[in-house]
Protein backbone atom coordinates (compact mmCIF):
# COMPACT_ATOMS: atom_id res chain seq x y z
CA UNK A 1 0.00 0.00 0.00
CA UNK A 2 1.49 3.20 -0.81
CA UNK A 3 0.34 7.16 0.81
CA UNK A 4 1.36 9.80 -1.80
CA UNK A 5 2.85 12.63 0.40
CA UNK A 6 1.99 15.75 0.13
CA UNK A 7 4.10 17.81 -2.40
CA UNK A 8 5.49 20.46 0.23
CA UNK A 9 7.01 17.60 2.29
CA UNK A 10 9.65 16.59 -1.52
CA UNK A 11 10.97 20.35 -1.85
CA UNK A 12 14.87 21.25 -0.46
CA UNK A 13 17.10 18.55 0.04
CA UNK A 14 17.13 19.01 3.70
CA UNK A 15 13.49 18.73 3.41
CA UNK A 16 13.68 15.57 1.74
CA UNK A 17 16.14 13.94 4.70
CA UNK A 18 13.80 15.56 6.88
CA UNK A 19 11.07 13.67 4.97
CA UNK A 20 12.67 10.47 4.84
CA UNK A 21 12.10 10.48 8.96
CA UNK A 22 9.09 11.78 8.79
CA UNK A 23 8.12 8.97 6.16
CA UNK A 24 9.46 6.40 8.46
CA UNK A 25 7.18 7.74 11.30
CA UNK A 26 4.29 7.97 9.47
CA UNK A 27 4.43 4.39 8.54
CA UNK A 28 5.22 3.34 12.37
CA UNK A 29 2.01 5.20 13.18
CA UNK A 30 0.22 3.48 10.75
CA UNK A 31 1.76 0.22 11.67
CA UNK A 32 0.48 0.91 15.49
CA UNK A 33 -2.79 2.37 14.40
CA UNK A 34 -3.01 -0.88 12.45
CA UNK A 35 -2.00 -3.03 15.33
CA UNK A 36 -3.29 -1.41 18.39
CA UNK A 37 -4.42 -3.13 21.30
CA UNK A 38 -8.33 -2.07 21.27
CA UNK A 39 -8.37 -3.23 17.56
CA UNK A 40 -9.78 -6.72 16.16
CA UNK A 41 -7.42 -8.96 16.14
CA UNK A 42 -7.42 -11.57 13.12
CA UNK A 43 -5.84 -14.74 13.44
CA UNK A 44 -6.21 -17.86 14.24
CA UNK A 45 -6.40 -20.36 17.85
CA UNK A 46 -3.61 -23.02 18.45
CA UNK A 47 -4.53 -25.93 16.27
CA UNK A 48 -5.53 -28.12 19.56
CA UNK A 49 -7.39 -25.20 21.37
CA UNK A 50 -10.40 -26.41 22.99
CA UNK A 51 -13.69 -25.35 22.48
CA UNK A 52 -16.65 -25.58 24.88
CA UNK A 53 -20.14 -25.54 26.00
CA UNK A 54 -21.36 -26.02 29.65
CA UNK A 55 -24.38 -26.57 32.22
CA UNK A 56 -24.89 -27.31 35.76
CA UNK A 57 -27.02 -30.23 37.24
CA UNK A 58 -29.45 -28.24 39.08
CA UNK A 59 -29.82 -25.51 35.69
CA UNK A 60 -30.68 -27.89 33.67
CA UNK A 61 -31.83 -31.37 34.50
CA UNK A 62 -35.04 -31.32 36.65
CA UNK A 63 -35.93 -34.69 37.84
CA UNK A 64 -35.35 -33.48 41.14
CA UNK A 65 -36.91 -36.59 42.70
CA UNK A 66 -36.93 -39.81 39.68
CA UNK A 67 -35.24 -42.73 39.85
CA UNK A 68 -34.18 -42.71 43.33
CA UNK A 69 -32.67 -39.10 43.88
CA UNK A 70 -32.20 -37.48 46.95
CA UNK A 71 -33.51 -34.01 47.74
CA UNK A 72 -30.49 -31.82 47.79
CA UNK A 73 -30.21 -28.41 49.53
CA UNK A 74 -31.19 -26.24 46.26
CA UNK A 75 -34.56 -28.39 46.30
CA UNK A 76 -35.20 -27.49 49.85
CA UNK A 77 -34.02 -23.64 49.08
CA UNK A 78 -36.44 -23.55 45.92
CA UNK A 79 -39.46 -25.58 47.68
CA UNK A 80 -39.26 -22.81 50.94
CA UNK A 81 -39.90 -20.14 48.23
CA UNK A 82 -38.10 -17.70 50.62
CA UNK A 83 -38.13 -14.93 48.28
CA UNK A 84 -34.92 -15.26 47.15
CA UNK A 85 -35.99 -16.94 43.81
CA UNK A 86 -37.08 -14.91 41.58
CA UNK A 87 -40.91 -15.84 40.42
CA UNK A 88 -40.47 -18.91 43.04
CA UNK A 89 -39.09 -20.69 40.19
CA UNK A 90 -37.74 -24.36 40.88
CA UNK A 91 -35.32 -26.66 39.18
CA UNK A 92 -38.37 -29.64 39.26
CA UNK A 93 -37.77 -29.60 35.85
CA UNK A 94 -35.62 -26.50 34.43
CA UNK A 95 -34.86 -28.05 30.78
CA UNK A 96 -35.62 -31.68 31.76
CA UNK A 97 -32.25 -32.83 30.67
CA UNK A 98 -32.71 -35.71 32.63
CA UNK A 99 -35.07 -36.45 30.10
CA UNK A 100 -33.83 -34.72 26.85
CA UNK A 101 -30.11 -35.37 27.44
CA UNK A 102 -29.88 -37.09 23.20
CA UNK A 103 -31.10 -33.84 22.46
CA UNK A 104 -28.22 -31.83 24.32
CA UNK A 105 -25.81 -34.13 22.80
CA UNK A 106 -27.44 -33.10 19.15
CA UNK A 107 -26.44 -29.47 20.16
CA UNK A 108 -23.59 -30.05 21.10
CA UNK A 109 -22.94 -31.51 17.78
CA UNK A 110 -24.59 -28.88 16.03
CA UNK A 111 -21.73 -26.56 17.59
CA UNK A 112 -18.84 -28.63 17.02
CA UNK A 113 -17.53 -28.16 20.01
CA UNK A 114 -14.71 -30.57 21.28
CA UNK A 115 -16.02 -30.83 25.36
CA UNK A 116 -19.46 -30.13 26.99
CA UNK A 117 -18.74 -29.78 30.87
CA UNK A 118 -21.58 -30.66 32.67
CA UNK A 119 -21.63 -31.24 36.74
CA UNK A 120 -22.77 -34.91 38.48
CA UNK A 121 -26.03 -33.95 40.75
CA UNK A 122 -24.64 -35.56 44.61
CA UNK A 123 -27.89 -36.87 45.80
CA UNK A 124 -28.90 -38.57 42.36
CA UNK A 125 -25.53 -40.88 42.88
CA UNK A 126 -25.54 -41.25 46.35
CA UNK A 127 -29.47 -40.12 47.67
CA UNK A 128 -28.44 -39.44 51.46
CA UNK A 129 -25.08 -38.12 50.25
CA UNK A 130 -22.98 -41.12 52.05
CA UNK A 131 -21.84 -44.18 50.26
CA UNK A 132 -24.79 -46.13 52.39
CA UNK A 133 -26.94 -46.37 49.16
CA UNK A 134 -25.33 -45.75 45.68
CA UNK A 135 -28.14 -45.13 43.57
CA UNK A 136 -27.76 -47.11 40.38
CA UNK A 137 -30.16 -45.43 37.82
CA UNK A 138 -28.40 -42.32 39.15
CA UNK A 139 -25.11 -44.05 37.60
CA UNK A 140 -26.74 -44.84 34.60
CA UNK A 141 -28.11 -41.50 33.47
CA UNK A 142 -24.52 -39.79 33.59
CA UNK A 143 -22.96 -43.06 32.11
CA UNK A 144 -25.43 -43.14 29.01
CA UNK A 145 -24.72 -39.38 28.34
CA UNK A 146 -20.94 -39.72 28.78
CA UNK A 147 -20.95 -43.17 26.18
CA UNK A 148 -23.06 -40.73 23.95
CA UNK A 149 -20.96 -37.77 24.27
CA UNK A 150 -17.33 -40.34 23.09
CA UNK A 151 -19.54 -41.36 20.63
CA UNK A 152 -20.39 -37.96 19.16
CA UNK A 153 -16.40 -37.67 19.46
CA UNK A 154 -17.13 -35.19 22.45
CA UNK A 155 -15.03 -35.29 25.48
CA UNK A 156 -16.68 -35.29 28.99
CA UNK A 157 -15.74 -32.30 31.25
CA UNK A 158 -17.17 -33.06 34.50
CA UNK A 159 -17.59 -31.18 37.56
CA UNK A 160 -18.08 -32.67 40.74
CA UNK A 161 -19.86 -30.30 42.69
CA UNK A 162 -21.45 -27.53 41.04
CA UNK A 163 -23.76 -26.09 44.62
CA UNK A 164 -26.09 -29.08 45.31
CA UNK A 165 -25.42 -30.69 48.61
CA UNK A 166 -27.22 -33.53 49.54
CA UNK A 167 -30.18 -31.88 52.24
CA UNK A 168 -28.49 -34.86 54.68
CA UNK A 169 -25.13 -33.41 54.43
CA UNK A 170 -26.54 -29.88 55.11
CA UNK A 171 -28.04 -30.97 57.94
CA UNK A 172 -24.71 -32.39 59.27
CA UNK A 173 -23.69 -28.20 59.17
CA UNK A 174 -22.63 -28.41 55.12
CA UNK A 175 -19.24 -26.87 53.88
CA UNK A 176 -19.22 -25.21 57.72
CA UNK A 177 -18.38 -29.45 58.93
CA UNK A 178 -14.64 -30.62 58.06
CA UNK A 179 -16.61 -34.19 58.40
CA UNK A 180 -17.72 -32.82 54.46
CA UNK A 181 -14.25 -33.16 53.34
CA UNK A 182 -14.47 -37.35 54.00
CA UNK A 183 -18.16 -37.37 52.31
CA UNK A 184 -16.89 -35.71 49.74
CA UNK A 185 -14.18 -37.94 49.23
CA UNK A 186 -16.44 -40.99 49.05
CA UNK A 187 -18.39 -38.99 46.55
CA UNK A 188 -15.65 -38.76 44.11
CA UNK A 189 -14.14 -42.22 44.27
CA UNK A 190 -17.33 -43.65 43.39
CA UNK A 191 -17.60 -41.30 40.19
CA UNK A 192 -14.10 -41.78 39.40
CA UNK A 193 -14.60 -45.72 39.33
CA UNK A 194 -17.61 -45.37 37.32
CA UNK A 195 -16.52 -43.18 34.77
CA UNK A 196 -13.11 -43.04 35.05
CA UNK A 197 -12.67 -45.30 32.14
CA UNK A 198 -14.11 -42.89 30.07
CA UNK A 199 -14.17 -39.01 31.89
CA UNK A 200 -10.06 -37.93 31.43
CA UNK A 201 -11.16 -34.09 32.38
CA UNK A 202 -12.07 -33.16 36.55
CA UNK A 203 -13.20 -30.57 38.27
CA UNK A 204 -13.66 -31.12 42.04
CA UNK A 205 -15.43 -27.33 43.03
CA UNK A 206 -17.18 -24.81 40.89
CA UNK A 207 -16.49 -21.32 41.82
CA UNK A 208 -16.30 -22.00 46.06
CA UNK A 209 -16.15 -18.32 46.05
CA UNK A 210 -20.25 -18.45 45.59
CA UNK A 211 -20.68 -21.62 47.61
CA UNK A 212 -18.51 -19.57 50.51
CA UNK A 213 -19.79 -15.99 50.06
CA UNK A 214 -23.37 -16.54 48.57
CA UNK A 215 -24.31 -19.77 50.41
CA UNK A 216 -22.59 -19.28 54.06
CA UNK A 217 -22.02 -14.96 53.59
CA UNK A 218 -24.76 -13.05 52.30
CA UNK A 219 -27.09 -16.10 52.07
CA UNK A 220 -28.63 -15.07 48.71
CA UNK A 221 -28.28 -18.81 47.29
CA UNK A 222 -28.83 -22.60 49.47
CA UNK A 223 -28.02 -23.40 51.91
CA UNK A 224 -28.88 -19.37 52.61
CA UNK A 225 -26.91 -19.04 56.23
CA UNK A 226 -25.89 -15.22 56.52
CA UNK A 227 -22.89 -15.09 58.43
CA UNK A 228 -21.07 -12.64 56.22
CA UNK A 229 -17.65 -12.88 58.09
CA UNK A 230 -17.23 -15.87 60.07
CA UNK A 231 -18.78 -18.56 58.76
CA UNK A 232 -18.02 -17.76 54.83
CA UNK A 233 -14.40 -18.48 55.10
CA UNK A 234 -15.18 -21.65 57.56
CA UNK A 235 -16.89 -22.95 54.43
CA UNK A 236 -14.23 -21.98 52.20
CA UNK A 237 -11.52 -23.71 53.98
CA UNK A 238 -13.49 -26.61 54.16
CA UNK A 239 -13.86 -26.26 50.36
CA UNK A 240 -10.32 -26.02 49.89
CA UNK A 241 -8.88 -29.43 51.80
CA UNK A 242 -11.99 -31.33 49.99
CA UNK A 243 -11.02 -30.12 47.16
CA UNK A 244 -7.08 -31.25 48.04
CA UNK A 245 -8.26 -34.72 49.25
CA UNK A 246 -10.35 -35.40 46.42
CA UNK A 247 -6.99 -34.57 43.85
CA UNK A 248 -4.77 -36.89 46.12
CA UNK A 249 -7.25 -39.47 45.53
CA UNK A 250 -7.04 -39.26 41.70
CA UNK A 251 -3.41 -38.80 42.16
CA UNK A 252 -2.43 -41.77 44.36
CA UNK A 253 -5.12 -44.67 43.45
CA UNK A 254 -6.66 -43.25 39.88
CA UNK A 255 -4.56 -41.61 37.75
CA UNK A 256 -1.85 -44.39 37.16
CA UNK A 257 -4.47 -45.93 35.74
CA UNK A 258 -7.17 -43.41 34.13
CA UNK A 259 -4.56 -41.01 33.08
CA UNK A 260 -6.92 -38.01 33.48
CA UNK A 261 -6.61 -35.00 34.79
CA UNK A 262 -7.97 -32.86 37.77
CA UNK A 263 -8.25 -29.84 39.00
CA UNK A 264 -10.43 -26.39 40.81
CA UNK A 265 -12.41 -24.27 38.72
CA UNK A 266 -12.83 -20.35 40.60
CA UNK A 267 -14.48 -17.25 39.46
CA UNK A 268 -13.28 -13.61 39.56
CA UNK A 269 -14.10 -10.57 38.15
CA UNK A 270 -10.83 -8.50 36.91
CA UNK A 271 -10.58 -6.16 39.72
CA UNK A 272 -9.36 -2.79 37.69
CA UNK A 273 -7.91 0.35 39.85
CA UNK A 274 -10.88 3.03 39.23
CA UNK A 275 -7.98 5.65 39.44
CA UNK A 276 -5.38 3.88 37.83
CA UNK A 277 -2.73 7.08 39.19
CA UNK A 278 -3.70 6.76 42.67
CA UNK A 279 -1.48 4.36 44.41
CA UNK A 280 -3.94 3.76 47.00
CA UNK A 281 -6.83 2.70 44.20
CA UNK A 282 -4.07 0.19 42.55
CA UNK A 283 -3.13 -1.80 45.51
CA UNK A 284 -7.20 -2.43 46.19
CA UNK A 285 -7.39 -3.54 42.78
CA UNK A 286 -4.91 -5.91 43.74
CA UNK A 287 -6.11 -6.70 47.00
CA UNK A 288 -9.33 -7.20 45.34
CA UNK A 289 -7.98 -9.83 43.71
CA UNK A 290 -6.10 -11.64 45.86
CA UNK A 291 -9.25 -11.79 48.45
CA UNK A 292 -11.59 -13.20 44.89
CA UNK A 293 -9.77 -15.61 43.44
CA UNK A 294 -6.45 -15.69 45.32
CA UNK A 295 -8.71 -16.94 48.17
CA UNK A 296 -8.91 -20.14 46.91
CA UNK A 297 -5.90 -20.12 43.86
CA UNK A 298 -3.05 -19.09 46.08
CA UNK A 299 -3.37 -21.96 48.38
CA UNK A 300 -3.84 -24.73 45.39
CA UNK A 301 -1.14 -23.01 43.39
CA UNK A 302 0.57 -21.26 44.88
CA UNK A 303 2.27 -21.94 48.74
CA UNK A 304 -0.73 -23.78 50.26
CA UNK A 305 -1.88 -20.63 52.17
CA UNK A 306 -4.14 -17.49 51.77
CA UNK A 307 -2.63 -14.55 50.48
CA UNK A 308 -0.77 -12.45 53.15
CA UNK A 309 -2.34 -9.32 52.93
CA UNK A 310 -6.04 -11.57 53.09
CA UNK A 311 -4.48 -13.10 56.42
CA UNK A 312 -3.27 -9.37 57.92
CA UNK A 313 -6.26 -7.57 56.55
CA UNK A 314 -8.74 -10.51 58.27
CA UNK A 315 -6.81 -10.48 61.86
CA UNK A 316 -6.28 -6.69 61.72
CA UNK A 317 -10.29 -6.38 60.99
CA UNK A 318 -10.82 -9.57 63.40
CA UNK A 319 -9.27 -8.12 66.40
CA UNK A 320 -10.25 -4.33 66.25
CA UNK A 321 -13.62 -6.34 66.12
CA UNK A 322 -13.45 -7.84 69.58
CA UNK A 323 -12.61 -11.43 68.63
CA UNK A 324 -8.91 -12.90 70.30
CA UNK A 325 -7.64 -14.47 66.74
CA UNK A 326 -8.42 -13.77 63.14
CA UNK A 327 -12.36 -14.96 62.03
CA UNK A 328 -10.23 -16.18 59.07
CA UNK A 329 -9.68 -20.48 59.41
CA UNK A 330 -5.29 -21.35 59.73
CA UNK A 331 -3.80 -23.94 57.66
CA UNK A 332 -1.26 -26.51 59.58
CA UNK A 333 2.07 -27.05 57.92
CA UNK A 334 0.97 -30.43 57.01
CA UNK A 335 -2.21 -28.89 55.61
CA UNK A 336 -0.49 -26.23 53.50
CA UNK A 337 1.98 -29.15 52.32
CA UNK A 338 -1.23 -31.67 51.31
CA UNK A 339 -2.90 -28.78 49.73
CA UNK A 340 -0.13 -26.86 47.60
CA UNK A 341 0.08 -27.98 44.32
CA UNK A 342 -3.06 -29.73 44.18
CA UNK A 343 -4.00 -28.91 40.65
CA UNK A 344 -2.78 -29.94 36.72
CA UNK A 345 -4.61 -26.85 34.92
CA UNK A 346 -6.17 -24.03 36.16
CA UNK A 347 -10.27 -23.75 35.41
CA UNK A 348 -11.16 -19.94 35.62
CA UNK A 349 -15.08 -18.90 35.27
CA UNK A 350 -14.96 -14.97 34.25
CA UNK A 351 -17.64 -12.98 33.23
CA UNK A 352 -17.08 -8.58 33.40
CA UNK A 353 -14.73 -6.11 35.38
CA UNK A 354 -15.53 -4.05 38.23
CA UNK A 355 -13.50 -0.80 39.10
CA UNK A 356 -12.31 -0.62 42.31
CA UNK A 357 -11.18 2.27 44.79
CA UNK A 358 -9.65 2.25 48.20
CA UNK A 359 -12.27 2.90 50.99
CA UNK A 360 -12.31 2.25 54.73
CA UNK A 361 -15.72 2.20 56.34
CA UNK A 362 -14.88 4.32 59.52
CA UNK A 363 -18.14 2.13 61.53
CA UNK A 364 -15.54 -0.77 60.13
CA UNK A 365 -14.89 -1.87 64.00
CA UNK A 366 -18.54 -2.00 65.29
CA UNK A 367 -20.26 -3.13 62.10
CA UNK A 368 -21.12 -6.79 61.29
CA UNK A 369 -17.89 -8.42 60.25
CA UNK A 370 -17.46 -9.18 56.57
CA UNK A 371 -15.69 -10.64 54.36
CA UNK A 372 -16.93 -7.70 51.85
CA UNK A 373 -15.68 -5.22 54.80
CA UNK A 374 -12.32 -7.22 55.29
CA UNK A 375 -11.06 -5.65 51.86
CA UNK A 376 -11.24 -2.19 51.98
CA UNK A 377 -12.55 -1.05 49.12
CA UNK A 378 -15.54 -0.07 46.96
CA UNK A 379 -16.32 -1.59 43.81
CA UNK A 380 -18.55 -0.20 41.08
CA UNK A 381 -19.02 -0.05 37.17
CA UNK A 382 -17.81 2.61 34.88
CA UNK A 383 -20.86 3.97 33.57
CA UNK A 384 -20.06 3.66 29.82
CA UNK A 385 -19.13 -0.01 30.25
CA UNK A 386 -22.51 -1.59 28.70
CA UNK A 387 -25.10 -3.29 30.93
CA UNK A 388 -26.68 -7.27 30.70
CA UNK A 389 -29.82 -8.99 31.77
CA UNK A 390 -27.67 -8.91 35.21
CA UNK A 391 -26.88 -6.30 37.66
CA UNK A 392 -23.29 -7.55 38.67
CA UNK A 393 -22.72 -8.65 34.59
CA UNK A 394 -21.17 -5.27 32.79
CA UNK A 395 -19.50 -5.77 29.39
CA UNK A 396 -15.80 -5.15 29.29
CA UNK A 397 -13.84 -7.45 26.69
CA UNK A 398 -10.47 -6.44 27.52
CA UNK A 399 -10.85 -7.50 31.22
CA UNK A 400 -10.17 -10.69 30.12
CA UNK A 401 -7.40 -10.27 28.64
CA UNK A 402 -5.93 -8.59 31.57
CA UNK A 403 -6.91 -10.89 33.88
CA UNK A 404 -5.58 -13.93 32.34
CA UNK A 405 -2.14 -11.45 32.03
CA UNK A 406 -2.49 -11.33 35.75
CA UNK A 407 -3.03 -15.28 36.09
CA UNK A 408 -0.11 -15.87 34.06
CA UNK A 409 2.29 -13.55 36.25
CA UNK A 410 0.62 -14.57 39.40
CA UNK A 411 0.59 -18.12 39.41
CA UNK A 412 3.88 -18.80 37.44
CA UNK A 413 1.65 -19.48 33.79
CA UNK A 414 -0.46 -22.39 34.42
CA UNK A 415 -2.14 -24.05 31.73
CA UNK A 416 -5.63 -22.20 31.69
CA UNK A 417 -8.69 -23.32 31.20
CA UNK A 418 -11.36 -20.83 30.68
CA UNK A 419 -14.45 -22.89 31.77
CA UNK A 420 -17.17 -20.32 31.73
CA UNK A 421 -17.78 -17.06 30.55
CA UNK A 422 -20.94 -15.42 28.53
CA UNK A 423 -23.53 -13.09 28.95
CA UNK A 424 -27.28 -12.77 29.38
CA UNK A 425 -30.53 -11.24 28.68
CA UNK A 426 -34.18 -10.18 30.51
CA UNK A 427 -35.50 -10.63 27.00
CA UNK A 428 -38.86 -11.77 25.78
CA UNK A 429 -39.07 -14.93 23.35
CA UNK A 430 -39.71 -12.85 20.52
CA UNK A 431 -36.54 -11.05 20.32
CA UNK A 432 -34.16 -13.25 22.13
CA UNK A 433 -33.63 -15.77 19.08
CA UNK A 434 -31.67 -12.84 17.52
CA UNK A 435 -29.04 -11.96 20.18
CA UNK A 436 -26.77 -9.72 18.39
CA UNK A 437 -25.65 -8.47 21.75
CA UNK A 438 -24.45 -12.11 22.48
CA UNK A 439 -22.85 -12.33 19.30
CA UNK A 440 -20.87 -9.10 19.80
CA UNK A 441 -20.01 -9.91 23.45
CA UNK A 442 -18.48 -13.33 22.64
CA UNK A 443 -17.12 -11.40 18.94
CA UNK A 444 -14.57 -9.33 21.48
CA UNK A 445 -14.12 -11.38 24.49
CA UNK A 446 -13.02 -14.22 22.79
CA UNK A 447 -10.69 -11.58 20.34
CA UNK A 448 -9.35 -10.52 23.72
CA UNK A 449 -8.64 -13.92 24.92
CA UNK A 450 -6.82 -14.59 20.87
CA UNK A 451 -4.81 -11.13 21.77
CA UNK A 452 -3.80 -12.99 25.46
CA UNK A 453 -2.42 -15.93 23.60
CA UNK A 454 -1.18 -14.78 20.56
CA UNK A 455 0.07 -11.18 21.89
CA UNK A 456 1.17 -12.06 25.69
CA UNK A 457 2.06 -15.47 25.50
CA UNK A 458 -0.81 -16.63 28.04
CA UNK A 459 -1.39 -19.93 27.92
CA UNK A 460 -4.96 -20.26 27.12
CA UNK A 461 -5.93 -24.42 26.50
CA UNK A 462 -9.96 -24.03 26.45
CA UNK A 463 -12.58 -21.92 26.06
CA UNK A 464 -16.27 -22.85 27.39
CA UNK A 465 -19.47 -20.67 26.26
CA UNK A 466 -21.61 -20.35 29.28
CA UNK A 467 -24.17 -21.72 28.46
CA UNK A 468 -25.61 -24.50 26.23
CA UNK A 469 -28.99 -23.77 26.92
CA UNK A 470 -31.16 -21.47 28.75
CA UNK A 471 -31.69 -22.85 31.94
CA UNK A 472 -32.38 -22.38 35.83
CA UNK A 473 -30.24 -18.96 36.50
CA UNK A 474 -30.63 -19.33 40.19
CA UNK A 475 -31.71 -16.43 42.21
CA UNK A 476 -32.98 -15.13 38.83
CA UNK A 477 -35.06 -18.14 37.96
CA UNK A 478 -36.16 -18.42 34.18
CA UNK A 479 -36.06 -14.65 33.79
CA UNK A 480 -32.42 -14.23 33.03
CA UNK A 481 -31.32 -16.08 30.01
CA UNK A 482 -27.51 -17.17 28.98
CA UNK A 483 -28.38 -19.92 26.43
CA UNK A 484 -26.76 -20.42 23.05
CA UNK A 485 -29.91 -22.33 22.71
CA UNK A 486 -33.63 -21.03 23.59
CA UNK A 487 -35.55 -23.57 25.61
CA UNK A 488 -39.09 -22.79 25.44
CA UNK A 489 -40.27 -23.19 29.59
CA UNK A 490 -43.90 -23.26 28.73
CA UNK A 491 -44.03 -26.30 26.50
CA UNK A 492 -43.09 -29.68 28.33
CA UNK A 493 -41.42 -31.13 25.79
CA UNK A 494 -38.86 -27.73 26.39
CA UNK A 495 -38.12 -27.45 22.97
CA UNK A 496 -34.22 -26.20 21.92
CA UNK A 497 -34.20 -23.26 19.55
CA UNK A 498 -30.75 -22.53 18.21
CA UNK A 499 -30.13 -18.70 18.57
CA UNK A 500 -28.12 -16.68 16.39
CA UNK A 501 -25.02 -16.76 18.74
CA UNK A 502 -25.17 -20.38 18.36
CA UNK A 503 -24.41 -20.27 14.70
CA UNK A 504 -22.17 -17.75 15.20
CA UNK A 505 -19.82 -19.76 17.90
CA UNK A 506 -20.50 -22.85 15.17
CA UNK A 507 -18.54 -21.08 12.56
CA UNK A 508 -15.80 -19.30 15.18
CA UNK A 509 -15.26 -23.13 16.18
CA UNK A 510 -14.93 -24.14 12.29
CA UNK A 511 -12.37 -21.71 12.01
CA UNK A 512 -10.68 -21.67 14.99
CA UNK A 513 -10.69 -18.47 15.16
CA UNK A 514 -11.41 -15.08 13.07
CA UNK A 515 -10.81 -14.98 9.86
CA UNK A 516 -10.54 -11.53 7.88
CA UNK A 517 -12.95 -10.87 4.97
CA UNK A 518 -11.41 -7.98 3.30
CA UNK A 519 -8.03 -7.71 2.18
CA UNK A 520 -4.94 -5.43 3.17
CA UNK A 521 -4.38 -3.91 6.24
CA UNK A 522 -7.24 -1.76 7.90
CA UNK A 523 -6.22 1.64 8.35
CA UNK A 524 -7.41 4.16 11.02
CA UNK A 525 -7.94 7.76 8.89
CA UNK A 526 -8.49 9.44 11.61
CA UNK A 527 -5.10 8.47 12.71
CA UNK A 528 -3.93 8.70 9.10
CA UNK A 529 -4.96 12.15 9.13
CA UNK A 530 -3.53 13.50 12.21
CA UNK A 531 -0.14 11.85 11.44
CA UNK A 532 0.32 13.35 8.21
CA UNK A 533 -1.21 17.09 9.48
CA UNK A 534 1.23 16.83 12.48
CA UNK A 535 4.23 15.74 9.57
CA UNK A 536 3.19 18.73 7.34
CA UNK A 537 3.30 21.80 10.63
CA UNK A 538 6.98 19.65 11.85
CA UNK A 539 8.28 19.88 8.01
CA UNK A 540 7.18 23.39 7.67
CA UNK A 541 8.85 24.52 11.28
CA UNK A 542 12.05 22.56 10.73
CA UNK A 543 12.31 24.20 7.30
CA UNK A 544 12.10 28.02 8.65
C1 LIG B 1 -21.59 -18.69 37.16
O1 LIG B 1 -21.09 -17.98 38.23
C2 LIG B 1 -22.14 -20.02 37.62
O2 LIG B 1 -21.12 -20.99 37.66
C3 LIG B 1 -23.28 -20.51 36.75
O3 LIG B 1 -23.90 -21.59 37.36
C4 LIG B 1 -24.25 -19.37 36.50
O4 LIG B 1 -25.36 -19.77 35.77
C5 LIG B 1 -23.50 -18.28 35.77
O5 LIG B 1 -22.47 -17.83 36.58
C6 LIG B 1 -24.34 -17.06 35.46
O6 LIG B 1 -24.73 -16.42 36.64
O7 LIG B 1 -23.15 -9.74 43.63
O8 LIG B 1 -24.98 -11.04 44.41
O9 LIG B 1 -25.23 -9.70 42.44
C7 LIG B 1 -20.66 -16.68 37.97
C8 LIG B 1 -20.07 -16.10 39.22
C9 LIG B 1 -22.12 -14.83 39.64
C10 LIG B 1 -20.17 -14.63 40.98
C11 LIG B 1 -22.64 -13.52 40.18
C12 LIG B 1 -20.67 -13.32 41.50
C13 LIG B 1 -22.44 -11.91 41.93
C14 LIG B 1 -23.89 -11.82 42.27
N1 LIG B 1 -20.69 -14.88 39.66
N2 LIG B 1 -22.09 -13.23 41.47
S1 LIG B 1 -24.32 -10.48 43.25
Amino acid sequence: MQYALPSTLQLKPRGRRLTQILVFQLWCHIAVATQSDDEFYYGDFPEDFIWSSATSSYQIEGGWNASGKGVNIWDTFCHSYNGKVEGNATGDIACDSFNNWRQDVEMLKFLGVQFYRFSISWARIFPDGTNATINEAGIKYYSDLIDALIAANIKPFVTLYHWDLPQTLQDFGGWENETMIEYFNQYAIICFQRYGDRVKHWLTFNEPWVVAWQGYGEGSFAPGIVSPGVAVYKAGHTMIKAHAKAYHTYNDTFRASQKGVISITLNTDFKSPKNTSNPLDVAAGERCLQFSIGWFAHAIFKNGDYPEIMKEQVRSKSLAQGYNASRLPVFTEADQAYIKGTHDFFGLNTYTTQAVEHYVDPNSATNTPSYMDDQDRKESFDPSWPTSGASWLRMVPWGIRRLLNWLKNEYNDPEIFITENGISDRNATSVLLQDSWRVNFYNQYINNVLKAIRKDNVNVRAYTAWSLMDNFEWGRGYEEHYGLYYVDMSDPKRPRTAKDSAKWYKKMIADNGFKKNSSGAKINTGTLFNVIALSVIATLAASK
